[in-house]
């Protein structure tokens, strides 16, 4: 008789789930025990840093992954990296160890009280088999819930379910598989065709799922095909369209009345694998300008359903771009160059400006490279001067949680072994997943880490003038050291204050990680 820990172990490794993010401790050992040779455990030392490494992962390979988490301790430590998680719709499954059933209810320790509770309502499916027998079905379930809702999933199991013998229904479980089809039908193509075909001045408005869904290229294709201009949602977590394109006009303020003000002029809208929008900064004003209307495509059913304006048409956005490329005809398209050139970087007072250090990454490094952000005020700094063509070029934390940025690295490096990964990470946004420089070294991930230590939490500061409070506290950090830091943790590491050797840093191979110091002036976004 199979035992429910060898029916899990099989089933994960038909799906193709043999990468495991974790932390674990005693709950979580009997699942472990006896791991077959074609896995392989990447531990974190933080719950933080391994939801971010696996949302890294996830990302990189458009794959569902699954994370090891010890009992409620671990699950709540995770749950700041899982509100990135939530917003970049990684499909990442969750599991967590639980105290044996008996002593669930008297609440020995490490029992994980009403555990499906624990992580609402940021996963979109929680569970707790209710008997050993149940283990197997409700981690495909877990798996299968986390893919068709692309939100992460959580599942508690009591650590002496894994031993359980199972009877020969179990092995149903093995051959499941449940797949996902949304296309469109003719009509609601047609009178989206109609729509954007007979509109005066229509707008492309692109989010980071037509990057999730391999749409960067067709995206470009739509563009050019009707000469559409190209803005990029709000607080986008991914880059859906080249930066440099003669057609992009920037990325949309994440304010009401600005994202208004920058669509004036434009009849129609049409919004295209992005939430309408995510706001951030509360600028009040009309949603949209005058005389225009808004339509907006996805396969998230919740973020159409809670839009504040518009039709919505909740489909996959791949068989509306093609429809789109289809049944419009071609526009002549404008004289002169595709790429727009890059701008002189602003220097700064003293230390570096941030832009002359984008300009260094642009000429250093390869054109394929995979940049995770996670500096809050050099936003505008970084787009002025950035180059990217290709798809999955860009990522930055989703919800706009600290702790993403080392982490997610690490995991997309492993997930993309063929791209070179570059972390660009502020002094402050660091310390929340400083951590991952442990497991880097560890596994020897070839990633550069490129921290910009301007002593401050510069984005608060800027805040702060934002919201008429310029005197709040808490927002000065001198004084941090990251190369000695990342020595404890086993990463070649460099402090660079001038332009010239930051050149010659960036262009100096190496292996396995290491990480660059380069002071900055402070910016805003
Ligand atoms: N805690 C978490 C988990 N997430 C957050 N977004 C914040 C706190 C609030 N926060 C937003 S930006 C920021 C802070 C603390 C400062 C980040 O500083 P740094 O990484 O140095 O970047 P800079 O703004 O200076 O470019």
């Amino acid at each position: 008789m199979p035992t429910v820990r060898r029916i899990a172990h099989e089933f994960l490794a038909r799906q193709g789930m043999t990468t495991i993010f974790g932390n674990p401790g005693s709950n979580e050992l009997p699942f472990l025990a006896g791991l077959p040779s074609s896995f392989r455990y990447v531990l974190g030392l933080h719950e933080g840093v391994v939801v971010g490494m696996a949302d890294g992962y996830a990302q990189a390979t458009g794959r569902a992954v699954l994370v090891n988490l010890h009992a409620a301790a671990g699950s709540g430590n995770a749950m700041g990296a899982l509100t990135n998680a939530v917003y970049s719709r990684s499909p990442l499954v969750l599991t967590a160890g639980q105290q044996v059933r008996s002593a669930i209810g008297p609440e020995a320790m490490l029992a994980n009280v009403d555990a499906p509770q624990l992580m609402r309502p940021l996963v979109g499916w929680s569970g707790e088999p209710s008997c050993a027998a149940d283990v197997p079905r409700s981690l495909a379930q877990a798996v299968f819930e986390a893919e068709l809702r692309r939100r992460p999933s959580y599942l508690s199991v009591p650590y002496d379910d894994w031993g359980a013998e199972l009877d020969g229904n179990a092995a149903l479980t093995l051959d499941r598989s449940v797949r996902w089809g949304l296309a469109p039908d003719e009509e609601q193509l047609r009178s989206l065709a109609e729509a954007v075909g007979s509109a005066r001045d229509p707008v492309l408005v692109l989010g980071g799922d037509l990057d999730t869904a391999g749409l960067f290229d067709r995206a470009v294709a739509l563009a050019e095909h009707r000469e559409l201009p190209v803005w990029v949602a709000p607080s986008p977590h991914r880059l859906p369209f080249p930066n440099r394109h003669r057609l992009f006009r920037g990325v949309l303020p994440a304010g009401i009345g600005a994202v208004s003000a920058a669509l004036a002029g434009h009849d129609l809208v049409l919004v295209l694998g992005a939430p309408v929008f995510r706001y951030h900064q509360h600028i009040p004003g009309p949603y949209l300008p005058e005389g225009a209307r808004l339509i907006q495509v996805t396969d998230d059913a919740g973020a159409a359903a809670r839009a504040p304006m518009g039709q919505a048409l909740v489909a996959d956005p791949a068989p509306v771009v093609e429809a789109l490329l289809d049944r419009l005809p071609a526009r002549e398209p404008a004289k002169g160059p595709r790429y727009v050139p890059n701008p002189e970087p602003a220097t700064g007072g003293g230390a570096l400006h941030p832009e002359q250090v984008f300009a260094a990454l642009r000429e250093t490094q390869s054109p394929d490279t995979c940049y995770v952000v996670e500096s809050t005020s050099t936003s505008s700094a970084w787009w002025r001067q950035m180059d990217l063509r290709r798809a999955g070029s860009y990522f930055f934390p989703a919800a706009g949680g600290l702790g993403f940025g080392l982490p997610a690295a690490v995991g997309m490096a492993m997930g993309l072994p063929g791209r070179p990964v570059v972390a660009v990470v502020g002094d402050g946004s660091a310390n929340y997943g400083i951590t991952a420089l442990w497991t880097a070294a560890r596994y020897e991930v070839p990633v550069t880490f490129v921290i910009l230590r301007n002593g401050t939490y510069g984005a608060l500061r800027w805040f702060g003038n934002l919201l008429g409070t310029p005197d709040v506290p808490g927002t000065e950090i001198p004084g941090l050291d990251f190369t000695a830091l990342a020595a404890g943790y086993g990463v070649p590491a460099t402090a660079v204050t001038g332009l010239a050797e930051l050149h010659d840093r960036l262009k100096a191979a190496a292996a396995g990680p290491r990480l660059i110091q380069v002071d900055t002036c402070p910016t805003s976004p």
